[in-house]
């Protein structure tokens, strides 16, 4: 094994094993590792790189689930804890709609008192009055919250809400599923096995997802391999996995505020990585949020096809030392995608192409 081993396998078309992804997460070879996730990228989406007009909604920041990761979540009645009433998020949606828009992406915290026909008629509300606009809401952890606080089967939840109008999740809340390390990061969350559990039933109920993997805490390179594998597995019995996202972690304001920020060659390895070893994913989405609009302009040439949207206004990675503004217009997210090379491809969730409307 080695880094020509494994370009034969890329160019052969064969699976990478863990041990080769143990390899390009410790090789030196940064451009050798870049160059292959390049092929892959090109393979799977020619010279098209992604984006898409949404918004982000984030309901509450109220959590019981106490990560030490996160510099968003509050118990509640501390100071700057909020709950949005269902006519608030109306009006946050509507702050956050724009002509053309194709998506709000909604999360938020583990509420204590909620009900889960909250949940259920924000998504009903919003589907009603924005019919044209896909909702991905819901990470597999508020799912799995849902059907605790209801008394339903996660089947049951999914079906119901997909119902009222939810089009897919989004792929938060996966973390790192190595056991060891997501006992120190997040005890109180549930395990990395029921994170894949919920996806595979959304996947059966007919609900597409992303996946996530949070890294640049106090994971171990062996770690982050592990959570791809896993991921890679479970996208083998189901395919309802659309992209990957690698989530930078933000130290700022966290119980892990000792840790530093990641650095631009991490990202971008780490993106490379992912491409290479989720060899049944469509899409590796560099989050322009996390890492910055410039180093997810550079992961286009590091295995990345999509950078994510205008988003408008998000509140998580904010709250932990973001550096990137919080809103991309259109014209800047098709001209970082161009002085790259590539074609800029507006799409939808599901990433079929749609066109701006008309002026
Ligand atoms: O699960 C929390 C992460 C996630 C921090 O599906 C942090 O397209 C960095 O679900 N530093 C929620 N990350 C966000 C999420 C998401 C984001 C972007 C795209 C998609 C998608 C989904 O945010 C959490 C957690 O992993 N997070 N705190 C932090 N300090």
């Amino acid at each position: 094994m080695g880094m020509e081993e494994i370009r034969r396998k890329v160019e052969a078309g064969e699976r990478l094993s863990f041990d080769d992804g143990l390899f390009l997460m410790n090789s030196p070879d940064l451009l050798s590792l870049g160059k292959l996730a390049d092929t892959v990228r090109r393979r799977k989406n020619r010279n098209r790189a992604h984006y898409i007009v949404n918004s982000h909604i984030n309901h509450t920041n109220i959590c019981v689930n106490k990560c030490r990761f996160c510099a968003f979540q509050r118990a509640a009645g501390e100071e700057g804890a909020y709950t949005m009433a269902l006519d608030e998020v109306m009006r946050e949606a509507e702050k956050g709609y724009a002509p053309g828009i194709s998506e709000f992406h909604i999360v938020g915290g583990l509420h204590p008192d909620l009900p889960y026909s909250y949940y259920r008629e924000m998504i009903a509300r919003l589907h009603e009055t924005y019919p044209q606009v896909h909702l991905q809401a819901f990470t597999a952890v508020e799912i799995d919250y849902f059907a605790r606080i209801s008394g339903m089967g996660l089947r049951e939840v999914l079906t119901d809400l997909k119902e009222a109008g939810l089009g897919s999740l989004p792929g938060g809340g996966a973390e790192i599923f190595a056991e060891r390390t997501r006992q120190r990061i997040c005890p109180d969350k549930i395990s990395g096995g029921r994170w894949l559990e919920v996806m595979e039933t959304a996947h059966g109920a007919g609900l597409r997802s992303n996946a996530t993997m949070l890294y640049g805490h106090i994971e171990s390179a062996e770690e982050r391999i592990d959570h791809l594998v896993r991921l890679r597995e479970l996208q083998d019995k189901t395919g309802g996995f659309m992209a990957f996202i690698p989530l930078a972690f933000h130290p700022l304001n966290t119980d892990l505020d000792d840790r530093q920020f990641t650095t631009g060659q991490l990202d971008i390895r780490m993106l490379a990585v992912s491409r290479l070893m989720l060899d049944n994913f469509d899409h590796i989405k560099a989050f322009w949020i996390m890492i910055s609009p410039q180093i997810s302009q550079l992961s286009l040439f590091f295995g990345a096809d999509d950078i994510d949207g205008t988003v408008v206004e998000e509140k998580i990675t904010n709250a932990a030392g973001a550096q990137s503004g919080k809103s991309l217009s259109v014209s800047r997210l098709e001209e970082m995608i161009r002085e790259a090379g590539m074609e800029p491809v507006r799409r939808d969730t599901l990433y079929n192409a749609v066109a701006a409307p008309a002026a």
